[in-house]
């Protein structure tokens, strides 16, 4: 166990910094086991206070420093594990350091590392501090030169801003200098050094500026860098067109990489990404890869304005860019893809990721205040509810003061690092409204509950709705106070048709109640008939809504809701209770048969499209009905939800055939929205056929694995054999990975496959995986393809009774810890959710975290999300 307990960092100490620094010239002296960095700084005191001078530094060899030219005596400074100090320093001089690292040693991802044999950086949150010694923090913003030696083997040497100038050196070594005229945190430095190939285009600005861009790849896969290149130039016009936001530099360069800890990186003007978020092509890529390379790069390329120009002023306030640049990106794809489809799958994505961290031990607000390792909170709370809370925001100012308020914000913080504060005051000030209620959303954390209950009075035609709020306690916040929720309802009667009201004498098919207190009532008029009520439409409130619909109204939203959300959330409400129901030794066969049903009257539907049919058609995940019940037992949960939709395809089977046949791609492949929800139907009707098999079936997914002629089809063909199961699946896997076994990314998703294996020997084959010559624990995206994958997405086997599952992923932790602390905590929270399960397990899941955390040496990065967790 542990005995230096961590201290946390709490928003309430903030002080600024003690030294700023304005300008600063770094020499790369790059060699793959012992790289020399030297710093130049232009440092001053930033006030009237007589503080030494402490700069962060960690895991760097000291190898010099100097004030004005004078090297530093060893009674002049101390270098110890984490800081260099000087005692005596003067109010503004030039600092000069040299110290050495190790970038192949790096196996933690996080500083200056190699991949594939490629120099690059990964400095958010605090990677800059294993670099060179800085005051490690997101509020000193300073002007960069950096010049690059290397052999000349590593051929591309690039790093933010504008190339200066470049040339050969003496013994097979060249040089580049790059200086990025903006001034910018340490932790949107970048450096990367290597062969790479470089898809190259441009971009005429909203001014008339020409820009360059170029995307760094792998030799060979330029071309798989195309779809990643349409997408940033559409999103740079959407920027220009949505919020006149316009790119300053003359150059924009995103490069790819094998090893990264996450999705991809802001780094001003040198995006760095996660080569899964980058590459893609039809042969390799899924539709659900080229929605989400499309959606990334977009939200990189947003960070330029939400993020780069103007950035946080601590770590606090992440949500100011990461939230906000969330919701920019959803923007933009629900512009490029369809709205309603994309709500959904963001909706979707909230609830599991988000809803389910507020329920646990880990619940935090949208803007924290205290942590150990910020790594930590890179959270869905940050990101997801953080871009809930700014969509919040413009539904209750309405499109054009919301966007009059983002335009105050760029004009007043440009080249600043700010406060969540002051991003809110600007919209105050562009409303003349008073926003502080609305605050309470940034430092509230939990899921509110809003109730509904209706009354209708046919004689006086009025409908009264009476809305309560109650929002759960959390760790630290026992007693939570009503926060501003607004909830956006229209009408239907009994046929399904649009029902018009007033609402305080004016005519409406829709409103926005603002729930502000504990308690509100509104009464609508001018109802002419008995409603069915389509409350929290677009799901205009990241809460969960109660309300006292039945089944027949639910149908009637189901079957025509205009809001395409309540549609299909009226659909999982119902399949929900019928699951939840049957889990708990209720099943409810007329209820089931009525939902077949309605579903097939959907799919009949001419007017819906097929990506949306695709989503009606998916029954709520198993986490999700994990979430919806206390004591979770993931097995009963499992087997509840198959019987569910064995029926659906017994009722269906004949119309899901029509549906694959008929939908079968002719001509060349598209990767846009309609032909990926083309395609998404058809594997949903493959998936749903296959929860009912039959020799028939057997034979229709085997076809479908055959005839692919595109990845989205070989997995969706793949899934299906997967869940008939047995030799024709085992045939499959081989043949895909002889297939594929050159293309790591593709070799990812034979691991992630199998990691969801429904069948009893499911921890058995992941176990087997492990000891494959293509395993890696090192390579995140190879460790997260197996294990998270079948620790988070494989609910039914991970939580084996005997608790082997829940051993063999503390073991895993505990081996990514050694060397990757940062990857390794992501993987803490299937374990850290015990509470949630039945008490059998939940006990058996305590007792691998309580190992966890006993474990001598463990990163404070797992020992805190393990302490949090285990905590009373
Ligand atoms: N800002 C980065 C995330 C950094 C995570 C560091 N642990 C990518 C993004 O959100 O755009
Ligand atoms: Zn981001």
């Amino acid at each position: 166990m542990r005995t230096d307990v961590p201290q946390p960092i709490r928003l309430s100490d903030y002080a600024p910094p003690a030294f700023l620094i304005d300008e600063v010239h770094l020499t790369f002296l790059l060699a793959p086991n012992a790289t020399r960095v030297k710093a130049t700084l232009s440092v001053r005191r930033n006030g009237d206070h007589g503080d030494p001078l402490k700069f962060n530094g960690e895991r760097l060899t000291f190898i010099s420093a100097a004030i004005d030219g004078q090297t530093l005596g060893a009674d002049a400074y101390v270098v110890d594990d984490e800081w260099l100090t000087i005692a005596n320093a003067p109010d503004a001089f030039t600092l000069e350091t040299e110290v050495e690292i190790d970038p192949e040693g790096n196996k933690a991802l996080e500083g200056l590392y190699m991949s594939g044999g490629r120099f690059c950086t990964q400095c958010e949150a605090e990677g800059f501090r294993k670099i060179t010694y800085w005051p490690d923090r997101p509020d000193v913003l300073s002007r960069y030169t950096v010049r690059i030696e290397a052999d000349r083997a590593f051929h591309h040497l690039l790093s933010n801003g504008n190339l200066m100038e470049s040339g050969e050196l003496a013994g097979g070594r060249h040089y580049a200098v790059w200086n990025d005229p903006f001034p910018k945190p340490c932790y949107l430095f970048a450096l990367v050094a290597g062969e790479l190939d470089v898809l190259e285009d441009s971009l005429v600005t909203m001014s008339g500026r020409t820009v360059a861009l170029k995307i760094y790849v792998d030799p060979g896969m330029a071309d798989r860098a195309a779809y990643a290149m349409d997408s940033l130039k559409r999103a740079m016009k959407w920027d220009e067109e949505v919020f006149s936001a316009e790119y300053d530099l003359d150059l924009f360069m995103i490069v790819a990489v094998r090893d990264f800890n996450f999705g991809a990186m802001e780094n001003k003007g040198l995006n760095i990404f996660n080569s899964s978020l980058l590459l893609a092509d039809p042969a390799t890529a899924t539709d659900a890869d080229y929605e989400r390379i499309e959606s990334v790069v977009a939200h990189e390329y947003f960070h330029n304005w939400t993020g780069d120009r103007i950035t946080c002023r601590d770590w606090f306030q992440l949500c100011l860019k990461e939230g906000l640049t969330v919701f920019r990106d959803q923007s933009f794809s629900a512009d490029m893809r369809g709205e309603a489809v994309q709500r959904i799958k963001d909706v979707k994505a909230l609830r599991a990721r988000q809803f389910a961290e507020d329920q646990g031990p880990l619940a935090h607000p949208v803007r924290p205040s205290s942590y150990l390792k910020i790594d930590n909170f890179y959270t869905a709370t940050i990101y997801e509810k953080g871009a809930e809370v700014i969509r919040m925001l413009k539904t209750l100012l309405g499109a054009e003061t919301f966007r009059a308020g983002m335009e105050l914000y760029f004009e007043r913080w440009d080249g600043h690092a700010t406060t969540v504060e002051e991003f809110i005051r600007c919209f105050a000030d562009a409303s003349a409204q008073d926003l502080s209620a609305f605050f309470a959303w940034y430092e509230q954390a939990g899921t509110p509950t809003v109730t509904l209950d209706s009354h209708y009075n046919g004689t006086a035609k009025t409908l009264t709705l009476d809305l309560t709020q109650s929002t759960p306690a959390t760790p630290g916040q026992p007693n939570k106070k009503p926060l501003p929720v607004p909830v956006t309802v229209g009408l239907l009667d009994q046929d399904g048709r649009t029902l018009a009201f007033a609402r305080d004498g004016q005519a409406a098919d829709e409103t926005v109640v603002v729930l502000d207190q504990a308690k509100t009532r509104v009464t609508l008029t001018g109802v002419d008939r008995p409603p069915v009520i389509s409350a929290l439409r677009r799901f205009s409130a990241p809460v969960m809504l109660k309300t006292d619909a039945e089944p027949k109204d639910l149908y009637v939203l189901l079957a025509g809701d205009p809001d395409l959300f309540n549609r299909w959330e009226a659909g999982q409400t119902l399949a929900r209770a019928l699951i939840l129901s049957r889990a708990a030794g209720h099943p409810d066969d007329v209820g089931e048969e009525r939902y077949a049903e309605a579903i097939g009257r959907g799919l009949d539907d001419q007017a819906a499209e097929p990506a949306f049919k695709a989503l009606m058609l998916a029954a709520p995940s198993e986490g999700d009905l994990a979430l919806a019940t206390p004591a979770a037992d993931p097995k009963a949960i499992r087997a509840a939800r198959e019987a569910l939709r064995q029926r659906l395809a017994l009722h269906l089977g004949d119309n899901l055939k029509r549906l694959h046949l008929g939908l079968q791609e002719l001509g060349d492949f598209s990767a846009d929205a309609q032909a990926a929800g083309r395609r998404a139907l058809r594997n949903a009707c493959l998936d749903l056929l296959a929860a009912n098999p039959s020799s028939e079936v057997a034979e229709l997914a085997l076809g479908h694995y055959r005839a692919a002629g595109n990845m989205t089809d070989s997995m969706g063909g793949l899934s299906a054999l997967m869940q008939i199961g047995g030799q024709p699946f085992e045939d499959a896997l081989d043949d895909f990975y002889a297939r594929w076994k050159d293309e790591p990314l593709v070799v990812d998703k034979w691991f992630a496959i199998q990691a969801r294996d429904p069948s009893e020997g499911a921890l058995g084959r992941v176990l087997g995986l492990t000891a494959h010559p293509a395993f890696d624990l090192k390579i995140p995206n190879r460790m997260r393809a197996l294990i998270s994958t079948f620790a988070n997405f494989n609910p039914a086997r991970f939580h084996d009774e005997t608790g082997a599952g829940y051993r063999f992923l503390a073991d895993q932790i505990l081996a990514v810890d050694g060397f990757n602390p940062m990857t390794a905590a992501r993987l803490v929270d299937a374990l850290g959710s015990w509470r949630r399960y039945r008490p059998a397990l939940g006990d058996l899941m305590r007792a691998e975290l309580q190992r966890v955390h006993d474990t001598p040496g463990i990163s404070k990065n797992v020992f805190e999300l393990a302490s949090r967790a285990l905590a009373n």
